[in-house]
């Protein structure tokens, strides 16, 4: 893999606010400790999260196109929140502009904000590294960080259900790879 985590992290940083550029450092050091538990590539894991905010702070009509115009791109993104977006329009970006071309690091990109169906090891990682980085303090993570010390899925389950149940709280839709994910780890 000729991309590092130095030139990942160096990559984003003009596109992030600070405080998303820290964030996206403790996402890093999160999932490269969550790969070395449970198995998975440390160097995928650091560069999927040094890129997984990339497409943050694009703007709403860039992604918007991208959704329109990129046949890959699921277009019922476009009947969700806008939030949902940065994860597969940033991945597709990063394509075109560095040649980011690991399926597995693009799918965990991707897939960071709404999990999917059929998770790999990596979209896990991703995943949850960036729900329990030291960072966060929404309600419930610290029993997702004691379950994501011995196992993967249980913790990315917590998560999902955390995030479905907030969604639900407060009349927000949910995006059906959200359930998706939740019914497979279930
Ligand atoms: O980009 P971050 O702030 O680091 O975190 P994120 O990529 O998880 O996305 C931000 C928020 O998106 C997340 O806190 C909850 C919200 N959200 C809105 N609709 C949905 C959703 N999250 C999921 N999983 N599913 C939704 O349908
Ligand atoms: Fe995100
Ligand atoms: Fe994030």
């Amino acid at each position: 893999m000729e991309i590092t985590r130095e030139k990942a992290l160096d990559y984003v940083r003009p596109f992030l606010k600070t405080r998303r550029y820290e964030h996206t450092v403790r996402v890093t050091d999160q999932a490269v400790d969550l790969a070395q538990r449970f198995g998975a590539d440390t160097e995928k894991a650091e560069v999927a999260s040094a890129l997984h905010d990339y497409a943050k702070y694009k703007p709403l009509d860039l992604m918007k196109r991208w959704i329109e115009t990129d046949r890959r791109l699921s277009k019922d993104l476009l009947d969700y929140h806008h939030e949902l977006w940065h994860g597969p329009v940033g991945a597709y970006m990063l394509e075109q502009e560095i040649g980011l071309a690991d399926p597995e690091i693009l799918s965990a990109i991707s897939s960071h904000t709404t999990g999917k169906k059929h998770m790999s090891l990596l979209d896990k990682i991703v995943f949850l590294a960036d729900y329990i980085e030291p960072g966060r303090d929404f309600p419930g993570v610290d029993e997702v960080r004691e379950i994501a010390e011995t196992n993967l899925d249980g913790a990315c389950a917590l998560a999902l259900k955390n995030t479905i149940v907030f969604l639900v709280s407060k009349e927000r839709t949910v995006y059906p790879d959200t359930f998706h994910a939740y019914n497979d780890l279930i």
